[in-house]
């Protein structure tokens, strides 16, 4: 099987460099070079990687990022610097980091005896990943973490505001990494209509969302929310300042994570975590902190999926006239139907345009 592969291979190349002028076989070799690098990343993200011999590797976690070639990961019951292997450098070249908070990795430490630190030598396959994009042409990738079960989206009642459409935002990129999306409105105590914005929250927990109030101020919804947190594997996220540390701290008392009031001219949060880090709930389950985001990107590729998983679509796009209806400029439509008849709110409608839009 491999020898006919590699007969093949061989022809292939032959006919190509026969058919060559002299002038272009700088440009060939280079692309040739960039083709192996992508199957030998694609190799080691699959955990394929062949052993070379005398290493001594031991399983660990990656719990945080420092540099874009260190990291700390966790080995058995110590939390150790580790450096990225030089095969792993060299093909580092797509996105920012190639390794990820909750990645497992293999470790070697046969060179540790030299005063180095251990190497990450390979990426173990993951079981999924949660990534956003750049809003720039190049959509470069930004993987916020590795192999986990659900997010959590912290957003504030006020300080800062609270905006729906940055919900669902995390919701339809959850939904394309088939992790599962929740929904957190901090600081209510800030709030005195409290009321009319669970009113507005309604609308999520009708379509089979789970959206938990709390106050890290007097502590109301904290047991609820250790209660969707116990034993999974959850990444917080949301706009700086909505009060991510702080809950976390209140959840495990001794942890210590730096927080700090909000921006007095723009009542918005100064980004006071600057790295995610993965940590153990005493409770069970792990957790990884964010930093801040002001939006979040979704890749272009992603955009005909958008129709169908929007908040609120995914139980009626089929009632649509046209399979790949887009609730747009179609006559015959179940979503702009639902929306004039008031069961999607004309504001929800408004963010799908623009999420939709903008990819
Ligand atoms: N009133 C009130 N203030 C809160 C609550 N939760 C957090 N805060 C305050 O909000 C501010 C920001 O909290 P942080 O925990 O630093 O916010 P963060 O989401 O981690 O912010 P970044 O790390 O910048 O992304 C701090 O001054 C907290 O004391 C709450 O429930 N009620
Ligand atoms: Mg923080
Ligand atoms: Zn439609």
């Amino acid at each position: 099987m491999r020898k006919k592969k590699d007969k093949k291979k061989f022809i292939r190349k032959n006919i190509k460099i026969t058919n060559l002028e002299i002038n272009d076989l700088e440009r060939f070799e280079e692309e040739e070079i960039i083709e192996e690098k992508r199957a030998e990343k694609k190799k080691i993200e699959k955990g394929l990687i062949s052993q070379k011999s005398g290493l001594k590797l031991k399983n660990g976690r990656i719990l945080e990022i420092k540099t874009n070639y260190k990291c700390v990961v966790q080995i058995g019951e110590n939390q150790k610097i580790c450096q990225m292997s030089g095969r792993l450098k060299q093909i580092n070249f797509e996105s920012r980091s190639l390794v990820a908070v909750g990645d497992y990795v293999r470790v070697d430490f046969s060179n540790v005896d030299l005063n180095e630190d251990p190497r990450i030598e390979e990426i173990l396959p993951r079981k999924n990943t949660l990534s956003r994009y750049f809003e720039e042409n190049f959509q470069r990738k930004i993987i916020i973490a590795a192999n986990i079960d659900q997010v959590i989206i912290i957003s504030s009642v006020n300080e800062p505001d609270l905006k729906f459409g940055l919900i669902d935002r995390y919701i339809c990129a959850a939904e394309v990494f088939e992790i599962t999306p929740i929904i957190c409105i901090n600081k209510i105590d800030l709030s005195d209509e409290i009321e009319k914005v669970k009113r507005k929250c309604e609308f999520y927990s009708e379509n089979g969302y789970k959206i938990i109030f709390t106050s890290a101020k007097t502590g109301e919804g904290i047991e609820k929310l250790k209660d969707v947190l116990k034993n999974k594997e959850t990444v917080f996220s949301g706009h700086s300042g909505t009060g991510k540390s702080t809950l976390i701290n209140l959840l495990q008392p001794g942890l210590n994570l730096k927080v700090s009031e909000i921006s007095d001219s723009t009542r918005k949060g100064i980004h006071t975590t600057t790295n995610s880090r993965l940590i153990a709930w005493d409770f069970g389950g792990y957790l990884v902190d964010t930093p801040g985001i002001r939006t979040f990107g979704l890749h272009r590729e992603n955009k005909a999926k958008i129709p169908r998983l929007f908040p609120g679509f995914s139980k009626i796009y089929r009632d649509c006239k046209y399979p790949d209806c887009t609730h747009t400029h179609e006559t015959i439509c179940a979503v702009k139907e639902a929306v004039e008849n008031g069961s999607i709110p004309q504001k929800r409608y408004e963010s799908y345009l623009r999420i939709y839009d903008s990819l």
